[in-house]
């Protein structure tokens, strides 16, 4: 009798066959609505298949991609429940392996995003060799799911078309919202700066980084890459960077100094919750 008959395993991964290059479960655009009595708990019954971590990988076949999602966040709680909310049915939709990770910044000091987002790279690429990082702010949803979570052959910028912005991008370089990177684009600009604290110039940071790292900006169509942004004020603790603008004049000086290999953090808890891994970290403040 042939061996390898005698031998196929009566179950488990082996035997599911790869996921189509399309996933057969996308739909087109999606209306987004932000239903009042909506608890993280139905989330969770929503989303049988999501593991501990907030991690998911297709029951039926074998997803060719491993995508992070990456939030940086303090004090929003209902725009993380939202954003959960439409985010695992989205991945699901798309036949993706995922995990989300909520990087939360500790204590009350100016907040930073880039900051934060760099602690999410190491700490994701720690659990898990991701092939792609999507770098999302909590409050942007995206309403097509042709918006595809992987990544191309140069660093992406995934939200150009945002309500806030009349779904148009606001300026040509603008590299704000969602991005996705590989590691390997990521490394090669050194991550994201660490210097950036309070509101602005650490997106238009980014983009020069993708340029120096001799890198261009891949985009998705116009018509996928759609965002609603979640409507809020300003937030207490980030206020405008009157540094911002001192600070982009610099990157092309500081970049290679300032970024991954630069990155101090005192790591306080690391969760897996139901439907994300939550990171508690210190990320000091600006002196
Ligand atoms: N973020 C937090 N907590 C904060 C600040 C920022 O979680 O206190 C995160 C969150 O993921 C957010 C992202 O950082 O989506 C970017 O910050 P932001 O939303 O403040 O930036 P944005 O440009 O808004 O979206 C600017 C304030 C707009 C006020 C408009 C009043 N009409």
């Amino acid at each position: 009798a042939n061996l390898s008959r005698i031998l196929k395993p009566s179950h488990g991964a082996q035997e599911l066959p790869k996921c189509p290059k399309t996933s057969p479960l996308l739909g087109g655009p999606f209306r987004v609505t932000f239903p009042a009595t909506l608890t993280m708990d139905d989330i969770v019954k929503k989303n049988p298949y999501v593991t501990e971590g907030g991690r998911y990988r297709p029951p039926d076949c074998i997803s060719s991609h491993k995508t992070a999602v990456i939030i940086p966040h303090r004090n929003r709680e209902v725009h993380l429940k939202y954003l959960l909310y439409y985010m695992h049915p989205f991945l699901q939709r798309q036949q993706l392996n995922y995990g989300i990770y909520i990087i939360h910044q500790a204590g009350n000091y100016t907040f930073n995003r880039a900051k934060l987002l760099n602690v999410g790279f190491k700490e994701a690429m720690k659990e898990e060799d991701w092939d792609c990082m999507f770098f999302h702010d909590v409050d942007l949803i995206p309403e097509d799911d042709r918006n595809i979570y992987t990544c191309d052959k140069f660093p992406k910028h995934a939200s150009i078309a945002m309500d806030k912005f009349l779904y148009k991008l606001p300026y040509k370089s603008y590299f704000g919202g969602v991005s996705a990177l590989t590691p390997e684009q990521y490394m090669k600009m050194n991550g994201f700066p660490n210097n950036y604290w309070g509101w602005g110039g650490e997106d238009d940071d980014i983009a020069v980084r993708v340029a120096l790292g001799g890198m261009l900006i891949s985009r998705p169509s116009v018509l996928h890459g759609r965002y609603k942004m979640i409507k809020h004020g300003h937030d207490k603790g980030n206020e405008q960077n009157p540094k911002r603008f001192n600070l982009l004049a610099k990157t092309r000086r500081t970049w290679k100094q300032d970024g991954m290999n630069s990155l101090e953090y005192n790591l306080l808890a690391k969760e897996h919750l139901p439907l994300y891994t939550n990171i508690t970290v210190d990320i000091g403040f600006d002196n």
